[in-house]
């Protein structure tokens, strides 16, 4: 006889938070944006940016994602908006659990829009949501035009796509139409905004985005 035991990579009870999480952003009219990428490719920067841009139109809270509690200071943590830094003790990425304790810590009545910052990776289980609404990868020119094609999953299930560093364009002769191709083949809908944190180039589009799709989510 064989027995065969099947697990679950994400465990049921994860699940079950995640769901009452997405169901109470849901109620409270918030919106949470799950931005996650390779390390050093502009998640901070890009956060930092969009705050900057949508406070006044949207009240803006962040999450930070640590591996531990000697991680450096994150510039996210001197803004002058609601900011939790949370520390996952080595684990590689966020969960549901983490997430939901975030969100608790943040003073959720004077909110509308949370920007969470996952780990620097792009190897993390994306195909289940923590209860977040929106899930975005910020790649960038370093990475090389291939970098959906290495990593397909969170590119696949991604909301939205950004290219981050056009600025270093003319330096790494990086070909967009192949990362456009390869993100394509992935993902054929997903908006991508090809941008620079660095110059400003393209952010406006990334922000109209962002603001239409929090305002569309919240009502
Ligand atoms: N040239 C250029 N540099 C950028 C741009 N955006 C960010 N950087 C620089 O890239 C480095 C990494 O940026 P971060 O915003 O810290 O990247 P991150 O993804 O948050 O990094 P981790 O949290 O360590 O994974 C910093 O030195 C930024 O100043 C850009 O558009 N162009
Ligand atoms: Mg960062």
């Amino acid at each position: 006889m064989t027995l065969t035991t099947r697990l679950e990579r994400i465990p049921p009870a994860e699940v079950r938070l995640a769901e009452d999480t997405a169901a109470l952003l849901q109620a409270m009219g918030i919106v949470v944006v799950h931005l996650f990428g390779p390390p050093g490719s502009g998640k901070t920067s890009l956060i930092l940016r969009t705050v900057e841009s949508l406070t006044g139109k949207v009240r803006p809270a962040v999450v930070v994602g640590a591996l531990s509690s000697q991680a450096e200071p994150s510039p996210l943590d001197n803004l002058d908006l609601p900011s939790v830094q949370v520390n996952t003790g080595g684990q590689p990425c966020l969960n549901a659990n983490m997430l939901r304790e975030a969100l608790e810590k943040l003073p959720l009545a004077d909110v509308d829009l949370v920007l969470v910052e996952e780990i620097g990776t792009l190897t993390i289980p994306v195909e289940h949501s923590l209860g977040e609404n929106l899930r975005v990868v910020v790649a960038s020119l370093p990475q090389g035009e291939d970098c959906p094609s290495r990593y397909p999953e969170p590119f696949a299930h991604a909301d939205a796509i950004v290219l981050n560093m056009v600025d270093l364009q003319p330096y790494l002769g990086f070909d967009r139409a192949r990362f456009q191709q390869a993100v394509r083949r992935l993902n054929p809908q997903t908006p991508i905004f090809e941008l620079s944190c660095r110059t400003g180039e393209g952010l406006e589009t990334w922000w109209d985005w962002l603001l239409e799709e929090a305002r569309g989510r919240a009502s």
